[in-house]
């Protein structure tokens, strides 16, 4: 007789489909971060399976007891609280975004309505190419109710600002909070009368060209790194800013992050997936902050949902063609 026999435990669930550069390092983070159990799914036979292997087997040494299973099957994936959506192609150098439109749209519709059928309780994030698009499409394909689904994007942008702005000031990027919104690309808009180092407003601390340069620096964020990389895009800071979504949600932390959400009137939107501040709990999105901003900071975002917009068209109009 043991008495463990008896203990059934729930343990959280997270499904991250796509098992590439982004999927496999966000498994890595949620399991050694002890804060759920990780189903990797991807088409590719073998290589999801390898992976979650290759994880398990660190578990002594990482101390932890997270079960990572690999898998091409979406019934593995079953029950999941958290669904994750990586799968897709990164950019490749001189490639936009907007150039991985549609192969990324029919992967990612496929994947959110594959996902729903085993875990229609789930909150799915989508992390996909072109982020604020793929989000929308998954959306729509999924009629999930707006606190369930939302894309990621604003926390990797805001990590890189605060990076650039730790960087310029030679302070610890602990001390730096900044906050960037609208869509992940260089419309992008971050907010540097918001961003503080300790509470001081860096526009105390760093003069207005200054701040401009950092600016920009962080709209072309993505870009810096695939031009060195020059296989591939960034994917461990991507793979941390999706695990604190992940983690705010399983651990009802309520956080309040940037993340893209289904606007219905807020900031002056609708019908559109962009980055604002949103506080995520146990339920998902469980309210979208609306911020004072200027009248340029709204302007920067309607031009960025204007964009996504037009985006969300062309995948339509193509789609209704084939
Ligand atoms: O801020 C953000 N939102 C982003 C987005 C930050 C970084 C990366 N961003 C985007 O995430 C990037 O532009 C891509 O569209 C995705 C995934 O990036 P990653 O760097 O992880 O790409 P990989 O390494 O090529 O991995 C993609 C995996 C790969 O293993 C494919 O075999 C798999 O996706 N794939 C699929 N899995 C499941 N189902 C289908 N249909 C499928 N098609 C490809």
């Amino acid at each position: 007789y043991s008495p463990f026999s008896q203990i059934k435990r729930h343990s959280p669930r997270v499904t991250v489909i796509g098992a590439g550069k982004v999927g496999s390092t966000l498994a890595q983070r949620i399991a050694e971060k002890n804060l759920a159990d990780v189903v990797l799914l991807d088409v590719v036979e073998g290589m999801p399976r390898g992976l979650a292997l290759d994880l398990m087997e660190a578990r002594g040494i990482e101390l932890h007891n997270r079960r990572i299973i690999g898998t091409t099957d979406y019934a593995d994936t079953s029950d999941s609280d958290i669904v994750v959506i990586t799968a897709g192609f990164p950019r490749k150098p001189g490639m936009t975004r907007d150039d991985l439109l549609l192969t990324n749209a029919k992967i990612v519709m496929e994947a959110a309505n594959k996902s729903m059928s085993y875990s229609p309780d789930a909150i799915y994030i989508v992390v996909t190419n072109p982020l604020d698009v793929m989000t929308y499409l998954a959306w729509q394909a999924t009629g999930l109710p707006r606190d369930r689904i939302m894309g990621m994007a604003g926390v990797l942008d805001s990590a890189r600002f605060e990076t650039f702005i730790a960087m310029e000031l030679g302070v610890c990027s602990l001390d730096v909070k900044a906050m960037v919104l609208g869509s992940h690309g260089d419309l992008m808009v971050p907010l540097p009368r918001y961003a503080t180092v300790n509470g001081i407003p860096i526009t105390e601390l760093l003069d207005a060209a200054t701040i401009e340069r950092l600016v920009q620096r962080t709209r072309n964020g993505g870009a810096e790194i695939v031009e060195l990389m020059q296989t591939g895009s960034a994917f461990y800071t991507p793979a941390s800013s999706t695990c604190v979504m992940v983690e705010s949600i399983l651990l009802n932390q309520s956080r309040l992050l940037p993340v893209a959400a289904y606007l219905q009137g807020e900031y002056g939107l609708n019908d559109i997936f962009t980055g604002v501040p949103c506080r995520l709990g146990s339920s998902g999105i469980e309210e979208i902050m609306e911020l004072k901003l200027t009248d340029a900071e709204i302007d920067a975002l309607h031009t960025c949902a204007h964009e996504v917009r037009k985006n969300i068209t062309r995948a339509q109009e193509i789609f209704a063609a084939v």
